[in-house]
């Protein structure tokens, strides 16, 4: 039998934290075979809800997981993490400018990549979902110079997802028949949904919708503000669906993409489609044998090289906010 694989979830309290730990505990993440150990970590203040958490997981008698351990600081939360999943972050509350977004989270991130640094097992595989992801896991994997740095992704699955599911409405197609889609840039409203390379069906998506005005001013907004809209409808931010895509996201780094398809990721660029090298941006990647891949030599047309770059553009400027901010 194989030895439990340990993954580790911050903001475990929260409110993805109770959309992810069941569907981990139960397998989805990594497979239906492959035994885990949970630890979560939380702030101090919200041990007691993790414990509440963990009670509940104990009640599910899932035959999969091994164990449970809670922890309030990281070094102890990332100590032999083979997978660690950081969604806890500090959101913006009102009247807070960027710089003290990115310095809270300055706070939150640096640490934590020490302690990955430190403390995390040799295979170890980190995917941020906090906001802002990109640059959280920019400032975590700074502060973790021994892992390389593929191992560090951020979170545009849903994203990719989100735009899947538009595209397949809008086209009676079904979400299984589309292929190739790219997310591009940052995981926040300037981030690009690429359709010109997908595929329905086996054929040009693009071609098929042939509406650029629906693309400009319907498809890419909609996805983009997605985020907005659900807040606007639940009275509270998307979580079953952001669980739903960093078990996607995990699931298919580990276990490769499918023959003919790619998926979205936020991972560290080598400069390729003239995204500055170090910035961590979301591409189109295959993965395989756990290793992602960007995938090379697609034609960037004019209508994605702008949006490309605006949002390029927005992960530059994070990073020199947060270089100015000493958190880098
Ligand atoms: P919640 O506020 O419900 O939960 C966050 C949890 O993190 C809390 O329990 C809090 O105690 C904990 N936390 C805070 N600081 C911590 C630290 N230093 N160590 C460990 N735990 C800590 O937020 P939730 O709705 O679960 O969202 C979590 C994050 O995901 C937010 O930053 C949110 O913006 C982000 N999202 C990212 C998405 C993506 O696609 N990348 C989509 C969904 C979501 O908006």
């Amino acid at each position: 039998t194989r030895t439990p694989v340990n993954v580790t979830v911050t903001g475990a309290a929260g409110q993805i934290g109770y959309a992810l730990l069941f569907r981990i505990a139960s397998g989805h993440l990594l497979g239906p075979d492959v035994p885990v150990k949970l630890r979560l970590l939380e702030i101090p203040q919200a041990v007691k809800a993790a414990e509440g958490t963990a009670m509940e997981l104990d009640d599910c008698a899932f035959p999969l997981l091994k164990g449970i351990d809670i922890f309030d600081n990281p070094t102890d939360g990332f100590a032999g993490a083979n997978v660690a999943l950081l969604v806890g972050a500090r959101p913006r509350t009102q009247g807070m400018e960027r710089g003290d977004l990115l310095s809270a989270n300055g706070g939150i991130f640096k640490p934590q990549g020490e302690a990955i640094n430190a403390g995390a097992a040799d295979d170890i595989k980190v995917l941020v979902v906090g906001n802002p992801a990109n640059t959280n896991a920019l400032i975590a994997q700074q502060h973790a110079p021994d892992v390389p740095a593929e191992r560090f992704t951020a979170m545009t699955r849903l994203d990719h997802n989100r735009a899947i599911s538009q595209l397949a409405q809008k086209t009676g197609a079904a979400v299984s028949d589309i292929a190739k889609l790219t997310i591009w840039g940052n995981h926040s409203a300037t981030q690009y949904p690429d359709i010109f390379h997908a595929e329905i069906a086996g054929k040009n998506a693009a071609e098929t919708v042939n509406d650029e005005a629906w693309l400009a001013d319907t498809f890419i907004p909609t996805v983009a503000k997605r985020g907005a809209a659900i807040i606007e409808a639940r009275g509270a931010s998307s979580a079953a669906s952001a669980a739903n895509a960093a078990i996607d996201h995990v699931y298919t780094w580990v276990n490769g993409t499918k023959p003919g398809d790619w998926t979205s990721m936020g991972v560290v660029s080598d400069g390729s489609y003239g995204v500055p090298a170090g910035l961590i941006s979301s591409f189109p990647v295959t993965c395989q044998d756990g290793k992602w891949e960007i995938v090379q030599g697609l034609e960037i047309n004019e209508f994605s090289r702008g949006r490309i770059d605006a949002s390029v553009n927005e992960l530059a400027e994070e990073r020199d906010a947060v270089r100015e901010l000493g958190l880098i």
